[in-house]
């Protein structure tokens, strides 16, 4: 029988259990702000029903645990008594849910149950229910670590026939006042990007990067990983993500010294063998709360004013977080958890087996894939025009490619990975995200990496053994689609040379399609 509140505390009224989840390592999350050390517990969790929603990438697994525990410990150096629930406590219920009732159950009376919202619809809807059932009811706070609310992002969109990026990131420019000088864009432009598709000149020295060898908390956790996930993607031994404050804090400085200078130039350029390039390798970090996106921006801007970055880096990368970043997590809050279930072009194909051993002979898919396993990471452009492109010329079905998105990457989490995977770069979504389908032959890739010199393919050829798979399941992509994107105006100049070719051509084009999709291993699905 459920005791009335005043009973039950009489001592320590207000007393709160505080669940704090695996990307939340914030020290000024929503749920902690109002913490009182003298009365209150903490409660984190590790446990299998978010270990394994997804087959996660084993250095992921890693890196959440590892920073949890240390979040842990800095939450107790605070003072904040913390209930700590690891994967191999034998007590443990092994769901999120469960581990709330357990803690209210042994651990004491408590007045309230306060959580920050999570990042995914499916934990949405576990605490959207408990907020009402529990006992005490279960508060649900805002994530104040975005810039943008779901109400004025619902707002912007509010009536709108498109939903553009570049409109909705002018408007985070003016509220956040970033690069903005007396009420104009810096530089009178608002955005550089035609600045930023250069290629890589040959022989161009890369930067070093600083990265994070396993401290001890990470070493025990690796153990642990390696034990009971032995079959997830990925390798553990190249670990090195920063995984608590101190880590994340030298990766920005680094990352804003060093190499923000020419992240702009070339951010869209790919070079075997190396992901990293001159990109931030801070998406996990900021994700799972260790570093503040808009700090983040504000040390950016600082550097373009004290005249050490160019506008056109500052901009770029400024606009991917406060631009691209919160508008993907708008769209995701927008359209509901049905978002993931649309399928605009009908696709229907399993994914190869290559996207998860990497032995293709296409050597921009191998290197992507290979450096994925190795380090949970691949930077933008090769998530979207190699292994994205991919997978939507060969018509795989949504569900596989989102799911591969959430596995193979450190910094997955379904709020950013869908509307990237399932909009951007597989225009599944139908053209909420992107106007038109980021869809490129073999020529995109060449002109923008040094992969298709080593390659067993010849980029210029769209029929015959030696041809880059790319180029006739591209063209065979726009003729199969042409009744749903022919009239897309971005489309016109492709669609046209489409048609100019002799209808042998493309019956060619269409069959190499064929045996391609066949022989790489995109089998259609049963229906
Ligand atoms: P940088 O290139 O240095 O960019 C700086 C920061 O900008 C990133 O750390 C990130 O916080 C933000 N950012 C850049 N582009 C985007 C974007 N399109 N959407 C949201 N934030 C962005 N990002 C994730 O965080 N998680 C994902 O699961 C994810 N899945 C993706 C799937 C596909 C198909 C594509 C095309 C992109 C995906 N992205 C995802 C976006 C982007 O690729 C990564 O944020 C970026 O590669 C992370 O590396 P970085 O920190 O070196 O980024
Ligand atoms: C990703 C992840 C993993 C692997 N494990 C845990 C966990 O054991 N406990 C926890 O609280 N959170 C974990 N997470 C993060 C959650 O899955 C994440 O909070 C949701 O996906 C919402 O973004
Ligand atoms: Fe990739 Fe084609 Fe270039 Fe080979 S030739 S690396 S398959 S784009």
């Amino acid at each position: 029988m459920t005791q009335p509140r005043a009973q039950k505390i009489p001592l320590q009224a207000g007393r709160t259990l505080r669940l704090v989840l695996g990307d939340q390592l914030s020290d000024d999350l929503s749920s902690l702000t109002d913490v009182d050390p003298a009365t209150d517990l903490v409660l984190m969790a590790e446990v299998m029903a978010e270990a394994s929603y997804v087959r996660h990438h084993k250095q992921k697994l890693v890196l959440i645990s590892s920073a949890m525990r240390q979040f842990a410990d800095r939450l107790r150096a605070r003072g904040v008594p913390v209930r700590y629930v690891r994967l191999d406590d034998s007590a443990n219920s092994h769901s999120l849910e469960g581990e709330l009732r357990r803690a209210l159950a042994e651990a004491g009376l408590f007045e309230r149950a306060v959580v920050t919202e999570p990042g995914e619809w499916r934990l949405a809807e576990v605490f959207g229910a408990l907020q009402e059932t529990l006992d005490p009811p279960l508060e649900i706070r805002p994530d104040r670590r975005f810039i943008a609310s779901h109400r004025t992002f619902a707002q912007w969109a509010e009536g709108k026939r498109e939903l553009t990026m570049e409109f909705f990131y002018r408007q985070m420019r003016r509220q956040t006042d970033l690069l903005m000088q007396d009420g104009k864009p810096a530089g009178e432009r608002w955005n550089f990007d035609a600045e930023n598709r250069k290629r890589l000149p040959p022989g161009i020295a890369r930067p070093q990067r600083l990265r994070f060898p396993p401290n001890d908390a990470t070493r025990a956790v690796m153990a642990e990983v390696a034990e009971r996930f032995p079959d997830n993607f990925g390798t553990l031994e190249g670990f090195d993500w920063p995984t608590n404050h101190a880590e994340a804090d030298a990766a920005l400085d680094h990352f804003i010294g060093q190499i923000l200078p020419n992240f702009g130039d070339w951010q869209d350029a790919m070079a075997k063998a190396d992901a990293y390039l001159w990109h931030g390798l801070i998406s996990s970090a900021i994700n799972i709360g260790l570093l503040d996106p808009l700090e983040v921006c504000r040390r950016g801007e600082a550097e373009w004013k004290a005249g050490r970055v160019p506008l056109n880096a500052a901009e770029g990368f400024i606009r991917q977080i406060i631009g691209w970043r919160e508008y993907v997590r708008g769209i995701y809050w927008l359209k509901g958890p049905d978002y993931k279930h649309t399928n605009a072009l009908a696709a229907d194909r399993t994914l190869p087996w290559f996207y998860w051993s990497g032995e293709t002979d296409m050597a921009c898919v191998a290197d992507v894939v290979s450096e994925t396993r190795e380090h949970a990471y691949a930077h933008h452009i090769q998530r979207l025009m190699v292994t994205g492109n991919l997978a939507m010329l060969l018509g795989v079905h949504p569900d596989q490619i989102n799911d591969w998105y959430m596995v193979v990457f450190i910094d997955a989490f379904e709020w950013v990975e869908l509307p990237n995977t399932h909009g951007m770069a597989t225009f599944a979504d139908g053209g909420i995200v992107g106007s038109k389908p980021y869809a490129a032959s073999g020529a995109y890739i060449d002109k923008m990496s040094d992969y298709c010199k080593a390659c067993r393919y010849d980029v210029k050829q769209k029929l015959g053994d030696d041809a880059c798979p790319f180029n006739a399941l591209y063209w065979d992509f726009l003729d199969r689609n042409a009744k749903r994107l022919r009239d897309n105006h971005r489309l016109a100049f492709p669609y046209k040379t489409l048609e100019r070719m002799e209808p042998a051509q493309r019956a060619a084009l269409r069959a190499k399609a064929t045996e391609t999709r066949e022989r790489l291993g995109a089998v259609k699905l049963a229906p």
